[in-house]
């Protein structure tokens, strides 16, 4: 036989058919393909046949339609930005925390902020107890965002801050802290989150409705463009849609209609559409799912300059797509933990293949706290390897010409495309958004998704194969927000005795104006009030006035976990012992699905909310932030057995002993408590000894944790 008939044709494919009949199960090939979560068949052999007729298989980096990055030699020129999102409790920490970054190889900072900063509230607000300095940075007024930036020289490093809700008074404060430490507007190159409507969706950090919502959106991308011409104006992001269970084509889809609805919102002001779209950002998740994620990068590129072009965009700048990626924290495990850096070391490796601009990668120990000194080092190192040792970076685009590779992009491409027409035919992102539509799309994919791992479908290693016998415990960061809380209350006191509270106060009212008159830019507003010391919550307020602010409804999804989970077994016995249950004491167990304080992360109580329901408990959705007095009134209104507690945002120690101690205050102790969520090993301890009947980390089958509320509620109903 000569070389040549190993050649790809017609007739050899047969022969490869029949060759793969052999060892394939069953003797069907079909078998080994793999239908991915958002409906894409991969196949398990990619030929030329595959990528004969695709149109934008052939194309160069750095043009149109920048499928193949936005940058003509991209990282062989200069690489990705290794940029670190971190905050931790105070101003000053978090300083230490970026300048020692900055040092051992870090190259831009990332700001995260405290929940009670992402609301509005000032720190001394008393429904944000629980909150200050948990998960980020407390910042209430410029005092902090000085201190923040504190020998961060602001017109050379660039600054990414994650605010959505309470953007206006974060961005303003980080305009004055610039001004005062010399630098000009015009220099400071950064990005800021602003991205509302996934908020709606997912993360709820929102303040006001959406329509005032994008309309401070629209004034950022004005003052932005007009005063801040290196700043990215904000940060369209599908991170925390993938982190909320959506799967990537959903991811792209939702992310590129909600860019759509935000280029709307700009020409709508009467801006060029050239003026300011080049300083569009995006943002994606990179999870476990490898193939796809590359594809799903490359793919937003081709899409962006597509709906930009319908845009009639000129400038080259603004059809192309620009993203900062971060490694998927929802893919940790509490379990086995230092498998982490494998996972974060693929993903990172799927980000760079996709041609991503900046990178975060998630430290080890994410899963279960904020970072250690020791996590994030690692975490950075993960990247400044990929960076600098391994020639990753001397090629550009090189997954391109790869028949998988080319094939799948064209399909994510077609599959996004496809649900961005079914929102526009709905009126557009901000209709699907209001209506419930895309949220629920959402939840109904993290429902399924979950009841794949609970059954196995989907491996986790360490978590529902391999598993260790005994895990270690971890080394994790504690931080006292009580003390946090009362150093901020001492500042904002201080910064209160000091101020020109007149001057202060007519700026607020022209922003409540201007608020409601539609007159101004409420950016401008805002930073003219900050520099004279007011505060975020100030700020904030002044806005609510005009504004409102916006409850959610919580609508859930039905049916869908019940649907995916097929270990029928366990499943049906559990069935069978609520109903008996019912029978017994004449209704259905009740549990009352509650989250506590600023926490908005809402994936895992929803799905648990579906789950239970699917499984015959009659179950009460708790609305987001409540506070556990409003809680414990709402459990007992509701006459139900149980409270379950999903907390995500470390604010389990305060809020759930005071859960407990509001029942027992309302004359409510019989129902019974238990939480789930984020909580390290090393809280178990204290949380049993407050009274909690039950507490199910990450990689609790839900079965399981039903069973036992079950058990719970039988004891105590006894
Ligand atoms: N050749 C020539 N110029 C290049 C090259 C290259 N190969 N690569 C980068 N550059 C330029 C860029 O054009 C840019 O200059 P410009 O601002 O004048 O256009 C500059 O180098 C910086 O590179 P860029 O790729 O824009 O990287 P970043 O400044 O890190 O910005 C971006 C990345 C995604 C746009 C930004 O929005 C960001 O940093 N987001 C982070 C969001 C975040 O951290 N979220 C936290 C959860």
């Amino acid at each position: 036989m000569s070389s040549q008939s190993f050649e790809f044709n017609a007739s050899n494919l047969e022969a490869w058919q029949k060759a793969a009949t052999k060892s394939a199960p069953g003797g069907d090939v079909s078998a080994l393909n793999w239908k991915t979560p958002d409906g894409i068949i991969v196949k398990p052999l990619y030929t030329a046949e595959d990528t004969a007729n695709l149109p934008y298989a052939n194309t160069l980096p750095g043009f149109e339609p920048f499928l193949r990055g936005p940058q003509a030699t991209m990282y062989s020129v200069r690489p990705w930005t290794i940029r670190q999102y971190a905050g931790f409790s105070t101003a000053e920490e978090s300083n230490a925390f970026y300048r020692k970054a900055l040092a051992a190889g870090g190259q831009g900072v990332s700001v995260a902020f405290d929940l009670a900063t992402h609301r509005g509230y000032d720190s001394d607000h008393p429904r944000v107890e629980g909150d200050v300095g948990k998960a980020g940075v407390a910042i209430d007024s410029v005092e902090d965002m000085k201190i923040l930036f504190n020998e961060i020289p602001l017109d050379k490093v660039s600054v990414s801050m994650t605010m959505n809700g309470a953007v206006l008074p974060v961005l303003a404060g980080y305009v004055v802290a610039a001004e005062e430490q010399g630098v000009s507007q015009d220099k400071l190159s950064g990005t800021i989150q602003n991205d509302i409507l996934k908020e709606f969706m997912v993360r709820n950090t929102y303040i006001y409705p959406p329509e005032p919502s994008m309309k401070i959106i629209g004034d950022i991308i004005e003052y932005t463009a007009k005063n801040m011409p290196k700043f990215n104006s904000i940060s369209i992001s599908g991170y925390h849609m993938q982190e909320a269970g959506a799967n990537q084509a959903l991811e792209m889809a939702f992310t590129l209609a909600d860019g759509k609805e935000y280029v709307k919102t700009a020409i709508a002001k009467g801006m060029d559409v050239d003026d300011f779209a080049g300083r569009l950002s995006f943002f994606w998740a990179v999870g476990m799912n490898f193939y796809l994620e590359i594809a799903k990068m490359r793919a937003a590129r081709l899409l962006w300059c597509r709906i930009m072009k319908g845009f009639d965009a000129k400038n080259p700048k603004s059809l192309m797509l620009r993203t900062h990626s971060q490694t998927s924290g929802w893919s940790l495990t509490e379990q086995d933990p230092y498998n982490n850096v494998v996972r974060t070391t693929i993903e990172a490796m799927a980000a760079v293949f996709g041609g991503t601009q900046s990178l975060h990668t998630n430290s080890l120990d994410e899963a279960i706290a904020l970072p250690t000194e020791f996590s994030s080092r690692i975490a950075r190192n993960t990247q400044l390897i990929i960076q600098e040792e391994t020639h990753i970076t001397n090629v550009i685009d090189p997954w391109a010409g790869s028949y998988m590779m080319e094939s799948l992009t064209q399909e994510m491409a077609d599959k996004a495309w496809a649900i961005i027409e079914e929102v526009e035919a709905m009126g557009g992102m901000t209709k699907a958004v209001d209506s419930g539509w895309a949220k629920l799309k959402i939840e109904a994919a993290a429902a399924e998704k979950q009841a794949r791992i609970d059954s196995g479908k989907d491996v986790i290693v360490g978590v529902n194969k391999y598993k260790l016998a005994k895990e270690d415990l971890v080394d994790t960061l504690s931080i006292d927000n009580v003390k946090v809380r009362d150093g901020q209350i001492e500042r904002l006191k201080a910064i209160r005795a000091s101020r020109d509270s007149a001057a202060v106060q007519a700026a607020l009212d022209a922003l409540t104006a201007s608020a409601e008159s539609g007159q101004g830019n409420l950016l401008d507003l805002s930073i003219k009030a900050i520099r004279l010391r007011a505060t975020v919550g100030e700020v904030s307020d002044a806005l609510e006035k005009a504004y409102g602010r916006h409850r959610a409804d919580t609508q859930k999804v039905t049916g869908v976990y019940a649907a995916a989970y097929d270990s029928a077994e366990g499943w049906e016995q559990l069935q069978k012992e609520i109903a008996g249950f019912a029978d017994q004491h004449g209704r259905r167990p009740r549990v009352m699905i509650a989250k506590l304080g600023q926490d908005g992360h809402d994936r895992g109580a929803k799905v648990v909310a579906t789950a239970y329901a699917d499984l015959g408990f009659d179950v009460d959705m708790g609305p987001l932030f409540q506070t556990p007095e409003e809680c414990a009134r709402q459990a007992i209104e509701n006459d139900v057995h149980a409270v379950g507690v999903s907390t995500l945002a470390a604010g389990h120690k305060t809020l759930v002993p005071a859960i407990i101690a509001e029942l027992k205050k309302q004359g409510a102790d019989d129902i019974i408590v238990f939480v789930g969520g984020v909580i390290p090993r090393q809280d178990y301890e204290m949380l049993y000894d407050a009274g909690v009947k039950g507490i199910y980390g990450p990689g609790t089958p839900i079965p399981a944790s039903a069973k036992d509320v079950l058990e719970q509620i039988k004891k105590a109903v006894a």
